[in-house]
């Protein structure tokens, strides 16, 4: 039989690619056919998200995904880093989407929900750990939401945009607003009454798997392309990672890692208690209605930012190269606190993380290699202490640590994470979210079957992670 051939688009909050798969029951290929920059914009009202940009490539990419060998291109679908949003009225958008790094709006926004509602009270509603750019802060601190009629994530932003379909909101991406029921799934509209949002701003929800039109006519005549059926996936890209991660038994955590860690395991239920608010802990709306249970860590942004920080002045420092010095750099390296939100705004990192030392009355690392091997000793040790918190807070057994993303491709990072957690580490897919919404895709299409489990098994058999076994005495 004939693969499925379908588009993948995912944006990252780095970069952004669509990539071409070939899928059927024995077989899930990528490749890769555009990837680019997305880098955002600060203008004299703060820091934005270049959208119509984003927009233009992935029509780019979709024409080299429709000219790469095989069959017909039978569908496309898109996802993105969570939280962000689009305001629209009558259809048009009103200013560039803001990033959720906007300090402005990261500054005001939880103050202004929380002499509403403190944090327990979001988080019994809501699920969801804090973080100062969930959408329902973001919402709180921007002056236009009352002249929108729609609020739209940015994946349903593009999808709007690439079918001229109707204005819906995929489910698990708006779980990330935090105006989500936990329970039921569906907007707490008690909820957005008491933030004074407009209600009307919040359209319908649809899960993953949900056909919402095809390529405009208008967009793809001109650049010789076919009216590609859309549909959704996990439109939040840890959503879509989670679904590729090769775990194939319980017992299972995750690390997805990008720009950010999310450290966690898959739940069929939330947990709701004490205990994980207060360890700040998440949960999330995945596909097939399962919870993410994870915490959010700082990630590969301190050391992507620490390099373009490096790089401003046209210097050539290459992050393979500072990490190739870093793991000769000799242990103990002392860590310092990866979560503090002084790393959160773009800007010159290696200074704040040498402040954080000097007031901690610790030497900062004199060099580029030790503060690259500190930021790993950091974030080993932070993602180390997250998995035993998911055990302890899940109750489940956590025996292995699979990491997919970018970092599955930082040896020495996966490696150390394996010492610190005193649990083997397996690595892959790297594409993992990519894989996630090519593997929604080609379910909702009927060429692969099952539940998610199902899917695993295929990407465990074409996707083997690489194994790394803690060191005795490694975790120094
Ligand atoms: C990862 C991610 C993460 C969110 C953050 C804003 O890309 O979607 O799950 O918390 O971006």
């Amino acid at each position: 039989a004939t693969a499925l051939r379908v588009a993948a688009v995912d944006l990252g909050a780095t970069s952004g690619r669509v990539i071409a798969a070939e899928v059927a029951p024995d077989r899930l290929h990528l490749h890769e056919v555009h990837r680019f920059a997305n880098e955002p914009v600060r203008t004299s009202d703060g820091l934005h998200w270049n959208v119509l940009e984003l927009h233009r490539q992935i029509l780019t990419g979709l024409c080299h995904a429709h000219r790469a060998a095989g069959p017909p291109l039978a569908g496309l679908a898109v996802d993105s880093w969570a939280v962000d949003y689009g305001l629209l009225r009558q259809g048009r958008l009103l200013g560039n989407p803001y990033h959720y790094r906007d300090e402005a709006r990261t500054g005001t926004g939880p103050a202004l929900v929380h002499q509403l509602l403190p944090h327990d009270a979001l988080f019994a509603r809501n699920g969801l750990q804090y973080l100062p750019f969930n959408t329902l802060y973001q919402l709180a601190a921007d002056p236009w939401t009352d002249l929108a009629d729609r609020m739209l994530l940015i994946p349903d932003l593009l999808g709007h945009w690439l079918t001229g379909g109707p204005q819906l909101t995929e489910r698990t991406n708006a779980s990330t607003t935090g105006l989500l029921d936990v329970r039921t799934g569906a907007w707490d509209h008690e909820l957005i009454a008491r933030l004074g949002l407009p209600g009307s701003l919040f359209g319908d929800l649809v899960d993953p798997g949900t056909r919402i039109g095809a390529l405009r006519p208008d967009l793809a005549r001109p650049l010789g392309l076919p009216e590609i059926p859309v549909t959704t996936v996990g439109s939040h890209d840890t959503a879509s990672a989670v679904v590729a991660v090769p775990m194939t038994e319980g017992g299972a955590a995750f690390l997805s890692c990008g720009t950010w860690g999310l450290v966690g395991t898959e739940l069929a239920e939330p947990v709701l208690t004490d205990a994980a608010r207060a360890a700040n802990f998440t949960n999330e709306g995945g596909v097939d209605g399962r919870v993410r249970f994870l915490t959010n860590v700082m990630g590969l942004w301190l050391l992507s930012e620490s390099i373009r920080w490096w790089q401003r002045d046209g210097s050539s420092v290459s992050l393979s190269g500072l990490l190739a010095q870093a793991a000769h750099v000799p242990l103990p390296v002392t860590v310092f606190d990866v979560q503090d939100p002084r790393f959160l705004a773009p800007g010159d990192l290696p200074t704040r993380i040498a402040q954080w030392y000097e007031e901690h009355g610790l030497p900062a690392p004199p060099d580029r290699p030790t503060l690259v091997r500190a930021i790993v000793e950091s974030l080993a040790h932070t993602f180390a202490e997250a998995v035993d918190r998911t055990e302890h807070l899940s109750g489940e057994r956590l025996t292995r640590i699979h990491v997919v993303g970018g970092g599955a491709l930082n040896r020495l990072l996966c490696q150390r994470l394996a010492d610190h957690a005193g649990r083997p580490v397996l690595a892959g897919p790297v594409e993992a979210t990519a894989l996630g919404n090519v593997l929604i895709q080609a379910r909702t299409a009927g060429t692969l079957t099952g539940t998610l489990e199902n899917l695993r098994t295929l990407v465990a058999r074409t996707h083997a992670p690489a194994t790394f076994t803690p060191q005795p005495d490694g975790s120094r």
